[in-house]
């Protein structure tokens, strides 16, 4: 039977959609279903496969190529591919409804934890009466360096060209909950899109829950940057919430922007930023230089993965059977 190399281009649970990939790395042709019989190998959107023919744009998994990074969720007991070999994350917030700065923290600290680059984009600056409320959730963010702007997918045209030049070359992701945007943010820079949705979801026989499957769009060609590189676009289904049982704590302190130059300044090295004695991260709050909510969100996130801790061996049993080749060692025990 006939190999090829194949992009991942839609996941719905346990259902794939591929399409051939060429030597010059563009992806064409009819969208091809992909079995796992074994269930060995688990797909994120974004991975490069070889496949093996089964019959008419039917295929299965021979292998899954290394990962550039993988990003995912997870609590203590199961995890959520979301995306693979991403250059960055667009973090759509909305001025309605509102959002939750708990998932944007957790956004960000995934992006860090997995060296993907992050953008942050405040879509719906059309509903102006929110827009002041929104900005200053978003501000901390600013402040710490994260690209951050402002759009209104459905009303405001130029907003959208401008933020174009970000977007060309690279492999975006759009997270975010449920209503914000990201879809209608996709409609807006990718005119076909809507058409190609409605051919993902006839194909992966998603009926009416289109929105629960991971989904590839190149860019039109404006996404093209000076290397000849077309960008592209990944739409993912909101979500609720973003568990990052699977960092581990040096991961986690690693993954905080702001705590990076103090770390190790604290009076113990294992120092979880709790009530211990000269504490150089709680001191950086009282200076103001380091926001409660951050703190507060470390520590969330540090209690998180102790619980994952006790649950390791399942998790490291899982990362084994999900990838052919991990994207980064197995948490150290
Ligand atoms: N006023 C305003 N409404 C918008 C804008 N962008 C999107 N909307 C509306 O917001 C709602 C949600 O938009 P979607 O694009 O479906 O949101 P989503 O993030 O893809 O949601 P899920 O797929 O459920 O995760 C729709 O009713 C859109 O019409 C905007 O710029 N301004
Ligand atoms: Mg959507
Ligand atoms: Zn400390």
């Amino acid at each position: 039977m006939e190999q090829f190399r194949a992009l991942l281009t839609a996941s719905y649970g346990r259902h794939y959609l591929a399409q051939k990939v060429a030597d010059d790395g563009s992806h064409f042709g009819e969208l091809i279903q992909v079995s796992t019989p074994a269930k060995q190998h688990v797909g994120a959107v974004g991975d490069l496969m070889l496949l093996e023919s089964t019959s008419l744009n039917q295929a299965r998994i021979i292998r899954i190529e290394e990962r550039r990074n993988l990003l995912y969720r997870s609590d203590a007991f199961k995890s959520k591919l979301i995306a693979s070999n991403v250059d960055q994350i667009l973090v759509v917030l909305a001025t309605q409804p509102a959002f939750s700065p708990d998932l944007l923290g957790r956004a960000v600290v995934a992006a860090e934890a997995h060296d993907i680059g992050l953008h942050i984009v405040l879509n719906k600056c059309d509903l102006t009466p929110s827009l002041a409320t929104a900005r200053k959730l978003v501000e901390p963010y600013a402040r710490m360096g994260y690209p951050v702007t402002e759009v209104s997918a459905k009303f405001d045209p130029v907003s959208m060209a401008s933020m174009q030049s970000a977007l060309c070359g690279k492999v975006s992701v759009l997270v975010g909950q449920s209503g914000m945007g990201k879809s209608s943010l996709l409609n807006a820079w990718v005119p076909n899109a809507a058409a190609l949705t409605q051919e993902y979801s006839v194909r992966l026989d998603t009926g009416k829950h289109t929105t629960t499957a991971c989904r590839y769009f190149d860019l039109p060609e404006w996404g093209r940057d000076t290397q000849g590189r077309l960008g592209a676009l990944i739409d993912s289904p909101g979500f609720q919430e973003f568990g990052l049982a699977h960092l581990s704590v040096s991961e986690l302190q690693h993954a905080f922007r702001e705590f990076k130059d103090l770390l190790g300044h604290c009076r113990f090295h294992n120092c979880a930023h709790q009530s211990e004695p000269d504490c150089a991260i709680r001191e950086a709050v009282d200076k103001q230089q380091i926001t409660p909510e951050r703190l507060n969100l470390f520590r969330q996130l540090h209690s998180d993965s102790k619980t994952a801790d006790t649950q390791i061996q399942g998790i490291t049993q899982a990362k084994e059977r999900w990838s052919t080749s991990p994207t980064k060692p197995s948490k150290k025990l």
